[in-house]
């Protein structure tokens, strides 16, 4: 069997790749004031929104209703209600004056929206509350962990609590001088690069939590405990580390089990269990996780051989997903994440409309039964905003250079699920041996969905014009190495927008330009065997978050099309292959628009407790 992992490049032809990489994104981000990995524009952070311009707003994806947003922020299910924290600026449309906003929901779905929790006052986080997680205490008391700017700069660990746990809301949050920070950094810590203190867990008597790090290029996870939740002590070792890796944002850390796709709360660890540690990587903005095992002797997280740390390892999501944050749903007992898609059409733009960033829908983790990935599906409720009479399709033949529209839905806002199949591998085409060492993205690129195959390309042209001059294609396409297959899988924004401003003619600098990136990955699957392959997209007018063979490898783009919104977006299957394919079926659904962070008091939803 063969997949993505098969085609990893090299560590060092990695490396080589990746140097070359950070200076374009270091180009790209760069990083002024504050260490932290926002691009900082002063002269805007305080320019309120004077309209909001809808046109790309998302119709189910959660956003507040102006301004900036980045990390989600301490998710979790306490009494009877979903909390999600995130990081915002009340004051203008990029990165700055950075508090916790609070929305609480029934279903993760309708949101409604309170006071921030969480806003900078007190010397230990007068220039900032970045981010961090919740815990649920015994005895049923939430607590917050996060990171507080100080005057100097330097990043410590400040905790929260709510004022009065009786309010079913949770509005009010106290961030008591006694006890903060709880964790400050000793002198051998990078204090400019210390930050987003994790979910803790309880294991062999104490409390632990993990801090990202980095020391040189030396990406780190450092691990303190605590007997009594109060004073915590640094751990001879990290939790784990990697040279080269660069500074570790928003790591994650939890047990997942290895039968069924049930949750664990984060501190069941126990020899049946896997662990997943995650960390989003500011050198690439791309998020990264391993699978491996928690030795609670040594205090050590080890990934399983084969399970590749950093970049050449295996992501979340090879689109727009970062600072992702998971928790433990105990409601339903699953493992949800969370994960921000920030804007890719400049900060001129952002200016302009007044808004920028969405959370995706959060999804369900678990792990896969081959024991090496995870498998992430949007949550159930999602479903609930489905219209009744979705359109279907079944058993329609697609013959190599045929589009056929899938007509009557709303398709700028749309829930789609389609499931492919086709007769032989026969004619998939070479893969050639210098793709092993690119990412999949430059394949994808190379291999867009106007470029004729054998096994594909096939897929859905989603968000397009009626005449084809803006699409987002999402597609397959299938390669044959040696004696098995690879398939490609990815969302091409190079086409998904007719502004032209991302040209190199242009005068306009990186950051204010268009991103079209041709995002990719590879799906690990056998196709030789079923000869099928399934597909959901989650499609809202500037966002496609898309979902191979049932999870396996999901891509999320940010796109900006000009003449494909609102009703004039369009739907398409399409082939071009010369394979012909068979979509089995079909069922897209318009989705509803949900109650999107209106007031508390003004919401008339579901959170009456
Ligand atoms: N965003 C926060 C930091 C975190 C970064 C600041 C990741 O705490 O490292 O807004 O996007």
């Amino acid at each position: 069997m063969m997949g993505g992992k098969n085609l990893r490049p090299s560590m060092a032809t990695t490396l080589l790749h990746v140097t070359a990489f950070c200076v374009v994104v270091a180009t790209i981000i760069g990083n002024s004031g504050v260490q932290g990995s926002h691009k900082v524009y002063r002269e805007l952070q305080s320019v309120p929104a004077d309209k909001v311009i809808e046109t790309h707003r998302t119709g189910y994806h959660f956003q507040p209703p102006k301004h900036w947003i980045n990390d989600p922020n301490g998710p979790m299910y306490f009494n009877g209600l979903y909390h999600l924290f995130y990081q915002y600026n009340p004051k203008g449309s990029v990165w700055g004056n950075i508090v916790w906003a609070h929305s609480v929901s029934k279903d993760l779905i309708n949101w409604e929206a309170l006071e921030p929790a969480i806003e900078a006052s007190k010397p230990f986080d007068i220039k900032g509350c970045w981010s961090g997680s919740a815990t649920i205490l015994p005895g049923n008391k939430p607590f917050i962990q996060y990171t507080g700017i100080d005057k100097d700069e330097r990043q410590l660990q400040d905790f929260a609590v709510p004022k009065n746990l009786s309010d079913p809301y949770l509005r009010e949050w106290v961030k008591p001088d006694q006890g903060n920070p709880f964790i400050d950094p000793d002198p051998s810590v990078n204090a400019s690069a210390f930050r987003d203190p994790t979910t803790a867990w309880f294991v062999n008597g104490e409390w632990h939590t993990v801090v990202g790090s980095k020391k040189d290029m030396l990406g780190i996870a450092y691990l303190y405990t605590s007997k009594d939740f109060k004073k915590w002590v640094k751990a001879k070792e990290p939790l784990h580390s990697v040279q080269g890796t660069g500074m570790w944002e928003c790591p994650d850390f939890y047990p997942v089990s290895q039968t069924g796709d049930r949750g664990l709360d984060t501190s069941a660890v126990d020899k049946s269990v896997k662990h997943v540690f995650k960390v989003s990587l500011d050198l690439t903005r791309f998020e990264y996780y391993t699978i491996g095992v928690y030795d609670t002797d040594k205090e050590k997280y080890i990934p399983d051989e084969g399970s590749v740390d950093s970049w050449a390892g295996i992501r979340y999501d090879y689109g727009n997903f970062y600072a992702s944050k998971s928790f433990f749903d105990y409601k339903k007992h699953r493992r949800i994440l969370w994960g921000w898609a920030n804007e890719s059409d400049g900060k001129t733009r952002d200016v302009n409309k007044g808004w920028a960033g969405i959370q995706l829908i959060p999804r369900k983790v678990w792990l896969d039964p081959n024991g090496k990935q995870l498998l992430q599906w949007p949550v159930e409720e999602l479903e609930t905003l489905r219209s009744a009479r979705p359109v279907t399709l079944s058993s329609k033949v697609l013959k190599q250079g045929q589009n056929i529209e899938v007509e009557g839905i709303t398709a700028a806002q749309a829930d789609v699920e389609v499931s492919f199949s086709f007769q032989s591998l026969d004619k998939a085409e070479p893969f050639d041996p210098k793709w092993a060492d690119l990412p999949a993205q430059d394949v994808c690129h190379e291999k867009g969905s106007t470029v004729p195959g054998g096994v594909g390309p096939f897929g859905l042209l989603t968000l397009a014009s009626e005449k084809l001059e803006e699409l987002t294609p999402v597609m397959f396409r299938v390669f044959k190495k040696g004696d098995n297959h690879v398939v490609l899988f990815c969302s091409d924004a190079t086409s998904s927008t007719l502004t032209k401003d991302d040209e190199k003619s242009s005068n306009l600098t990186r950051d204010e330009m268009m991103y079209k990136p041709s995002f990719a990955g590879y799906v690990d699957v056998d196709l030789s065997k079923t000869k099928k392959i399934a597909l959901r997209s989650l499609i809202d007018h500037s966002v496609v978050e898309s979902f191979a063979e049932g999870g396996k490898t999901v891509i999320s783009s940010r796109v900006y099309p000009t003449l494909a919104v609102g009703p004039k977006a369009h739907l398409f299957l399409f082939n071009n292959g010369t394979e012909e394919v068979t979509v089995d079926k079909l069922t897209a659904w318009d989705m509803a628009k949900p109650v999107m962070n209106v007031p508390l008091e003004k919401a008339s939803i579901n959170t009456e407790l």
